[in-house]
């Protein structure tokens, strides 16, 4: 009885825990968000959509009408770019963008990348972040492109 009570206990402060954490960052992204300017644009310069590259290659991260800033700084009209692999589906746009190996963050303002990938098709998207790695309103998002990695 006392373990069944205290596993009610933990579930009961578990489920609060959960409640007052997503509450927590919908009210910190509220507060945090920033607007991208009119004629935003994120796009990859290289390679190009449908291009064949060995294992190792360069991702260089195309923005218009916005500048690069390292995360962390806040200015307007700026944000540090995300790239997303293989990321079948889009990211909460209201929150903070989570670390992962299919969503990595430039937070040192960073313009490019080298990057390996098993050989295969892949697809990679950039996403804006501001400086709390939060997409802008509306978000700056660039095509996703397909690309071929050689098997070599
Ligand atoms: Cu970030």
């Amino acid at each position: 009885m006392v373990e069944v009570s205290k596993m009610i206990i933990n579930r009961t402060f578990f489920l609060f825990f959960i409640a007052v954490a997503m509450s927590w960052s919908t009210a910190f992204a509220e507060e945090h968000f920033s607007e991208s300017p009119p004629g935003a644009k994120a796009y990859i310069i290289s390679p190009k959509d449908g291009e064949v590259v060995g294992k190792t290659f360069t991702v260089r991260f195309g923005l218009v009408n916005m500048g690069v800033a390292p995360a962390g700084v806040k200015v307007p009209n700026t944000g540090h770019h995300h790239l997303l692999i293989d990321l079948k589906t889009l990211p909460d746009m209201g929150k903070p963008l989570v670390f992962s190996e299919n969503v990595r963050h430039f937070g040192g303002g960073q313009t490019e990348t080298e990057i390996t990938l098993a050989p295969g098709k892949h697809t990679l998207r950039l996403l804006l972040g501001n400086y709390v790695h939060i997409p802008h309103k509306p978000p700056v998002l660039s095509e996703k492109i397909t690309i071929t990695v050689k098997d070599q």
